[in-house]
């Protein structure tokens, strides 16, 4: 037991048990690893290098804070990426945590604000096309993501999705056999268009609890609160069902993920959508449709203001 208490790397006193790797690590030696992670990651999937141009996507919680600081840290050129999505005291919170964060460490920053920009109202759109109100958010966060990036010419486009999120995923997708995200889940997203920017998850082999201990020991602010409309969501029942399995045998997660990638996610190749990608009539963005999301919601939203 006193063992396990003891850093792998350098035999002082432990701060952090990682039971999936049966290793403890003092604060330093912990950093290294978590570093270490974040740079195999990249390097293994060609996610990025240092001459790319990387957009970080930032919502103020402990993951995109960790992400943006260990890549800023390690020299990469990141520019962040906040978008107010008008979810009450929530978004106001946030977004100063996040221009908080991004002045006091000279980085830079774009802010985008969905309702004095573009006019739009998540809960307003989401009754007018009865559509949840996550699925009208992640529309509207999905097109500005790529929108952003192509227009700034960005290479990657990065997101803190974390081990526990990656696994809850790919639980859900597996629970119902949805084959077409199947032959999709990976820490790498390639562009399949021009106009399309590679999506990557440089976070997927860390946990959360990983992700609040670096936040933590590197003393970055971050919201604590998760957004009100994540509460109740399948991917949280999915996450307690998954640490209850980690406790009885840890590792579980990480092998659920990796041996995903390594073996499964090949069977399901021929499941991916082959969808016509065309560009949007209106602001040329990539859809399936003549028109895509993000303008007919723009739209709907001045009709529905004007009327
Ligand atoms: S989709 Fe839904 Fe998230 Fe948008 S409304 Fe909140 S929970 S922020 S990841
Ligand atoms: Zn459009």
């Amino acid at each position: 037991m006193e063992n396990k208490l003891k850093c792998v790397r350098c035999r002082k006193k432990g701060v952090i048990h990682l039971k999936r790797h049966n290793a403890a690590f003092c604060q330093e030696c912990f950093l290294y690893y978590y570093k270490n992670q974040v740079k195999k990651n990249t390097k293994r999937h060609r996610m990025f290098d240092k001459e790319d141009k990387v957009l970080v996507v930032i919502s103020g919680g402990k993951d995109s804070m960790a992400l943006w600081h260990i890549l800023a840290s390690e020299g990469y050129n990141v520019t962040g990426m906040y978008i107010n999505l008008g979810i009450g005291q929530y978004s106001d919170k946030s977004q100063q945590v996040v221009e908080s964060f991004a002045q006091k460490n000279g980085l830079e920053l774009i802010v985008k604000d969905i309702k004095k920009e573009y006019g739009l109202d998540i809960y307003k759109l989401s009754k007018l096309l009865k559509r949840s109100t996550c699925s009208v958010c992640g529309s509207i966060k999905r097109y500005l993501f790529n929108k952003v990036a192509y227009d700034g010419g960005f290479s990657a486009v990065a997101t803190g999705h974390n081990l526990d999120d990656e696994a809850a995923t790919l639980l859900g997708n597996v629970l119902s056999w949805e084959e077409g995200y199947l032959a999709r889940q990976s820490p790498v997203l390639e562009s399949t268009h021009p106009k399309l920017v590679k999506k990557v998850k440089p976070l997927y082999t860390l946990t959360e609890r990983e992700n609040l201990f670096y936040v933590l020991i590197n003393k970055i602010e971050f919201l604590h609160d998760e957004c009100p409309h994540a509460v109740g969501a399948r991917s949280i029942l999915y996450k307690e069902v998954l640490n209850r399995l980690e406790e009885e045998s840890p590792g579980t997660k990480q092998r659920f993920i990796t041996s995903f990638l390594e073996k499964g996610r090949r069977h399901f190749q021929d499941a991916q959508e082959k969808l016509e990608l065309r560009e949007c009539s209106i602001c040329g963005q990539v859809t399936t449709t003549e028109v895509c999301s993000f303008c007919r919601f723009v739209r709907l939203s001045n009709q529905n203001t004007e009327s």
